[in-house]
C-alpha cells in the first residue's frame, strides 16, 4: 500500500529548501526503493535474511560514500545530500539504511579522512562499488556506552601488529570484507586497524534470533593472534576522538534516516484511517485519531526543519558533536513514537507484514540503542549545555 500511493508529509514546505539537484538525488533512491526494497522487504525481515543482491544495487545508485571526493569512487556530494539517501532508504527499512550508514561514514570515512594514500586507492572505490562490504568494531561484550575502557589490544611484532580482542554487536560482521577496527597499543592508545577477511585468527559468528533490524547482519568480530600489516593502521588519529568522530557523521545520517521511517508510517496511518470505517464513518473522523495524525505530522515537520540546518552547518562544518547528539536523540525517539501510533491506528492489520509500521518499530529499537543510546545522547547535551561531566 504505502509503495504505490506513499505521499511524503511536507507541511512547512520544507521542499523549497533543497536545490534541484538534491530533488533529483531524493526522486533516484526514492524510485530504487519502491523497485528493489519494497517488493522483498517484509519477506526479508520474516525470514531473518539479509538481501545480499541489493549491495551492489546500493553501489550503483551512490548510496556508499555520497560526499566522499569522486576521485576515490565517491559521489562528491554535500551533506543534506547524504542525508536524504538515508531518509530514502530507511523509508524502505532501517536495515538497509545501517548497510550504508557503516559502509559510507564507518568504513569509507575514516579511510579517507586518517588513511593513507595507499590505502585510500586500495579500498574506497570497492567500498563504493560495493564490490566491498565493510564493517566498524567498536562496541564490545563488555563496553558499550563506555568505549574508552576497551579491551581489544594489539602489540607492535616487527613488520605486523598482533591483535587480541573481541566486539559484538557488529552491523555487517558475517559479511564483511574488511573491518575498521578500534583496538588500544601497548601505550593503551585508541588507534583505528583495517583488518582483511582471510586473516588468521579472524572470525565474524553471526548474531541470530534478533527482533529488530531483521534484514541486516549482525555479528561479532573476534580477534586470536591475528597477524595484521603495519601498512593497515590508520595513522591520522590517535583517541577516542577517531571512532567518535565516525559517529558523528553515522548519528547525523541516522537522524536524517530515521525521518523516512516516521513519514512512511504516518502516510500509512493517514491512508488507512481515511478508508477504515468504524460506527458508519472513517477513523479518520474521531477526534483522537485525529490528534495522533495532527501529532505525528507536527514531530515530523519540526524533525525535518532541525535536521535540515544541521545539514547546513554541516556543510559549512560548524555542527558540533553535541548539536548531532540532540538531532539523533529527537529524532529516533519521534520516530519510534510515531511507528507505535500509526500501529495502534491501523489496529490488528498494524501487526501483519502487509503494512510496514510494525517493522519500524522493531527496526527503530535498536535505532534508539546503537550509535548512542537516547539516554547518552541527553547525557552529551547535559554536558555541553553545564560544563558538568556525567560520565567521570
Ligand atoms: P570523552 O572524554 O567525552 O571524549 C574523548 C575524546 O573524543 C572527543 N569527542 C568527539 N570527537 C568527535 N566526535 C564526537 N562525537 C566526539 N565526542 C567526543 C572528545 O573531545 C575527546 O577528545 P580529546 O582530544 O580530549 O581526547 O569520552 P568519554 O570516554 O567520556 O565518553 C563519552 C561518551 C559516552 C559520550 C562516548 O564514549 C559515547 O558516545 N558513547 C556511546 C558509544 C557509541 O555511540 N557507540 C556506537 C558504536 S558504533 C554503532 O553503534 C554502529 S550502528 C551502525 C548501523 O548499523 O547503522
Ligand atoms: P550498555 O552500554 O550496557 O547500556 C545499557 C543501558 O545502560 C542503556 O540504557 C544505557 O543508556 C544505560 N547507561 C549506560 N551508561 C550510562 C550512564 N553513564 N548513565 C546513564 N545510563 C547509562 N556497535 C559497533 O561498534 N558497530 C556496529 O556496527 C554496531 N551495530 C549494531 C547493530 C545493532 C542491531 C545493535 C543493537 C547494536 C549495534 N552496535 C554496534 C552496538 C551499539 O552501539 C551498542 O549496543 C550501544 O552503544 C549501547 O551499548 P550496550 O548495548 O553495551 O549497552
Amino acid at each position: 500500500m504505502s509503495t504505490i500511493r506513499y505521499k511524503a508529509p511536507d507541511y512547512f514546505l520544507a521542499d523549497e529548501l533543497l536545490t534541484d539537484e538534491h530533488k533529483l538525488i531524493r526522486g533516484t533512491i526514492r524510485d530504487w526503493v519502491n523497485r528493489s526494497v519494497m517488493p522483498i522487504i517484509d519477506e526479508a525481515n520474516q525470514k531473518h535474511e539479509f538481501p545480499r543482491h541489493l549491495v551492489k544495487e546500493l553501489g550503483e545508485i551512490g548510496a556508499f560514500g555520497p560526499y566522499i571526493p569522486v576521485e576515490y569512487g565517491g559521489s562528491g556530494l554535500d551533506q543534506i545530500s547524504y542525508g536524504l539517501i538515508m531518509q530514502e532508504l530507511e523509508r524502505g527499512d532501517s536495515g538497509i539504511r545501517s548497510i550504508a550508514s557503516v559502509q559510507s561514514s564507518l568504513v569509507m570515512y575514516p579511510i579517507f579522512k586518517y588513511g593513507t594514500e595507499e590505502q585510500r586507492r586500495k579500498y574506497l572505490p570497492k567500498l563504493a562499488t560495493g564490490e566491498m562490504i565493510g564493517a566498524f568494531g567498536l562496541t564490545e561484550p563488555n563496553h558499550g556506552s563506555d568505549p574508552g575502557r576497551m579491551l581489544s589490544k594489539f602489540s607492535d611484532h616487527g613488520d605486523h601488529y598482533l591483535l587480541n580482542g573481541a566486539k559484538m554487536w557488529i552491523t555487517n560482521a558475517p559479511i564483511c570484507d574488511i573491518g575498521v577496527v578500534w583496538a588500544k597499543d601497548e601505550a593503551g592508545v585508541i588507534r583505528g586497524l583495517i583488518v582483511e577477511r582471510g586473516m588468521e585468527g579472524f572470525t565474524t559468528p553471526e548474531t541470530l534470533q534478533k527482533w529488530s533490524l531483521r534484514s541486516s547482519s549482525t555479528g561479532e568480530m573476534v580477534f586470536a593472534d591475528v597477524k595484521v600489516p603495519k601498512a593497515n593502521l590508520l595513522q591520522g588519529v590517535k583517541g577516542l576522538k577517531g571512532p567518535l568522530s565516525c559517529l558523528s557523521s553515522a548519528r547525523y545520517g541516522i537522524a536524517w534516516g530515521v525521518i523516512g521511517a516516521a513519514m512512511d508510517c504516518y502516510d500509512t496511518a493517514l491512508q488507512y484511517s481515511k478508508e477504515r470505517k468504524q460506527f458508519n464513518k472513517p477513523i479518520a473522523a474521531f477526534q483522537l485519531t485525529q490528534k495522533k495524525l495532527a501529532e505525528m505530522v507536527t514531530e515530523i515537520t519540526k524533525a525535518q526543519l532541525l535536521t535540515w540546518r544541521l545539514g547546513m552547518l554541516r556543510n559549512e562544518d560548524r555542527a558540533t558533536p553535541a548539536q548531532i547528539s540532540m538531532a539523533k536523540r529527537n529524532n529516533v525517539k519521534m520516530a519510534l513514537d510515531i511507528a507505535r501510533e500509526s500501529r495502534q491506528v491501523l489496529g490488528a492489520m498494524g501487526i501483519t507484514g502487509d503494512f510496514p509500521v510494525m517493522r519500524h518499530m522493531m527496526n527503530l529499537e535498536s535505532v534508539i540503542t546503537y550509535e548512542g543510546t537516547h539516554d547518552i545522547h541527553l547525557l552529551i547535551t547535559g554536558f555541553d549545555i553545564t560544563g558538568e561531566s556525567a560520565f567521570e
